[in-house]
């Protein structure tokens, strides 16, 4: 590429170069970047146009899409003074004391995160959340805070967009800098699935406050504080930002016998977390079954146990949550977390436009800029158009979560993961083993991950027909999923109350003792030796990279092999990044910002006798020809 660069270029042709040609022509090179980076992205969008996205098992070839009404953002304009700008004003202990004494409610817009993890598998990507980012930020200053990163989102980035989750959060905070910015962090499982060495949890918690963090939300799927303890004091010692621990809520705090998880069992908590140096407490409703007057009751009682302000996070599935909030404003609650309209609702969160209306006249009511919050809303309901494959089939709120106990990001997906293993008709009975599962468990907390072993357990039962005494038969010998496997062993730590031993004898029995459960923080590695390794085997890669590697090594080798096949696919526009180009139709794309380039999709020839097929492109006037394998 470099060589024809010289060859054509105008001087050189003109026999006029002097030896200090290259030098004196940097664009030589800028243009064979140009080039290299043009024939990787035909690449990627004729293998979509060939053989479909991989994540897309299918889609409406018919289907257009609206174009997103981006609201307004005035770039030029200065930002009003938000929450981050408060937080530094004051300091850490000044800023929590106002907002635990403050009359107005606060709130949390979970849009970037938790609600298209609950209602689109995650899926949105970084360039529909920034191109909205900025203005939202710009016009809606009296938010506490937006979470945008953490859970599934850093996993599912590189797995299934092709992004660098870290560039997402750099973005996020240049386009909100007035902003609280809030992650979800599974304590010693950081954004995994499983335990990590403790100083890659601490790297990475440094990492992602100098990178735009200010609020980690951090919890454990069976609620251990010990689980929790290294995050929530590293955050306190290491960074300004705030520690905010959370409780998962589960069960019903109103059922009035052999209730595991009654007021006590909170308040405990709750006590035992501020005096390990929690600047915040979350009460982690998963599942949404925090009914009204349990709020009624457990947040006085909360707010009388310790001293720091309190957030209520839930999820709608049973559609009531906003009674619930009502009543949890009512009871002192310091901030609520709501997602905007058109990603609101069902297994995600509650409504935050309704809920700004509803609250108008409130005593606690705290004014939000409610046009900007429904012309946000309205870009929205056009971007979630592009993720319709993700959709899940709920179509209403259902009061069964009362039941099954399904976390809100679980439920979307669970019907998926049936399909998957070909039990997509049998999703009621699989909803029911759920529930069942968790009585043979001795009722457990459910969220990641130990909400993924009682889904599968749930999907093995259901694939064997077993039933609860069926699991209990030793004579049996069941081959359990390897997640049940490793939960017995202790994997996740010891649940609350403890194992049921019979359960575990059974499904441990191969091992000849049963080994004590594992430490939830593994030791720490060597970082200097483990860091020139993964920089000798992926040139080019800095140190978030290596977090990244370290949170999910075979996705990040898979991503960066992407990334060297296709280049960086993060400006493509989101329906050109899954559906297949219309033939004929000029698209303008960005290459990098400002870059741009025009593609026409000409012909797809038939495929050879190796099965390959010349994709034809008009690129910029000239035409170009990109060969695929197809894979069907
Ligand atoms: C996550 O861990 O991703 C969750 O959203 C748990 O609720
Ligand atoms: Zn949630």
């Amino acid at each position: 590429n470099f060589l024809e660069n010289v060859i054509g270029h105008e001087v050189f042709r003109k026999g006029d170069c002097t030896v200090n040609f290259i030098d004196q022509h940097p664009e030589l090179f800028e243009i064979s970047k140009l080039k290299d980076s043009s024939t990787k992205i035909l690449k990627y969008l004729g293998n979509i146009s060939v053989n479909g996205h991989s994540d897309i098992k299918s889609y409406d070839a018919s289907k257009v899409f609206r174009t997103p009404e981006i609201p307004a953002f005035d770039k030029l304009k200065s930002y009003p003074k938000g929450s981050k700008d408060l937080l530094n004003e004051l300091g850490r202990e000044e800023f929590l004391k106002q907002i635990r004494n403050d009359k107005k409610i606060h709130f949390t817009d979970t849009t970037y995160r938790d609600a298209h993890q609950s209602l689109v598998a995650t899926r949105v990507r970084s360039k529909d959340i920034l191109a909205a980012a900025g203005g939202f930020a710009q016009n809606n200053s009296q938010m506490f805070s937006s979470e945008v990163w953490g859970g599934a989102t850093f996993d599912v980035a590189l797995r299934f967009l092709q992004e660098c989750p870290w560039e997402r959060l750099q973005e996020l905070r240049k386009a909100m800098p007035n902003t609280l910015l809030q992650m979800l962090f599974r304590g010693s499982n950081a954004v995994g699935y499983s335990a990590y060495p403790r100083n890659i949890v601490q790297q990475f918690i440094e990492k992602a406050w100098e990178n735009g963090i200010d609020i980690f939300r951090i919890f454990d799927s069976l609620n251990n504080l010990e689980s929790m303890l290294p995050a929530i004091e590293f955050v306190s010692k290491n960074t300004q930002a705030i520690a905010q621990p959370s409780i998962c809520y589960t069960g019903d705090l109103l059922r009035k016998d052999n209730n595991k998880y009654n007021l006590n069992y909170y308040t405990d908590l709750a006590k035992r977390l501020e005096d390990a140096g929690a600047h915040m407490l979350a009460i982690k409703d998963m599942a949404g079954l925090l009914k009204p007057n349990a709020a009624e009751i457990l947040i006085p009682a909360l707010r009388e146990s310790v001293q720091i302000p309190i957030a209520l996070h839930t999820h709608d599935t049973a559609g009531t949550q906003i009674a619930t909030y009502l009543k949890a404003i009512e009871s002192g609650i310091d901030s609520i977390d709501c997602a905007l309209a058109s990603f609101s609702g069902i297994t995600s969160q509650p409504n935050l436009n309704s809920m700004a209306a509803l609250l108008e006249g409130n005593e606690r009511e705290n004014p939000l800029n409610k046009q900007s919050l429904n012309e946000h809303s309205n870009y929205w309901e056009a971007v979630r158009e592009f993720y319709y494959p993700f959709e899940s089939d709920l179509k209403s709120a259902t009061a069964e979560v009362y039941d099954n106990e399904i976390p809100g990001g679980q439920y979307s997906n669970l019907r998926q993961q049936a399909e998957g293993v070909g039990l997509g008709d049998k999703y009621q009975v699989i909803k029911n083993n759920y529930k069942a599962v968790n009585e043979l468990f001795g009722d457990i907390v459910k969220v990641t991950p130990s909400s993924k072993v009682v889904g599968d357990m749930a999907l093995f039962m259901t694939a064997n027909s077993l039933t609860k005494e069926d699991v209990l038969d030793e004579t049996k010998n069941l081959s359990f999923p390897a997640s049940v496997i490793g939960f017995f062993k202790g994997d996740l730590g010891v649940p609350y109350g403890g194992f049921p031993e019979k359960l575990r004898g059974i499904v441990l029995r191969n091992e000849r003792e049963i080994p004590a459960p594992a430490a939830q923080i593994l030791p720490d590695v060597d970082l200097e030796l483990s860091t020139q390794q993964f920089y000798k085997k992926f040139p080019g890669s800095n140190f978030l990279d290596y977090l990244s590697y370290q949170m999910f090594p075979k996705v990040y080798e898979e991503y960066y092999n992407n990334k060297e096949k296709y280049g960086d696919l993060k400006e493509l526009p989101t329906p050109i990044f899954y559906y297949p180009l219309e033939l004929n139709k000029e698209m303008k794309i960005s290459l990098h910002k400002g870059k741009d380039i025009h593609v026409e999709l000409l012909h797809i020839a038939k495929a050879n006798s190796e099965g390959v097929r010349r994709v034809t492109f008009r690129l910029n006037g000239g035409q170009r020809t990109v060969k695929i394998k197809d894979n069907s």
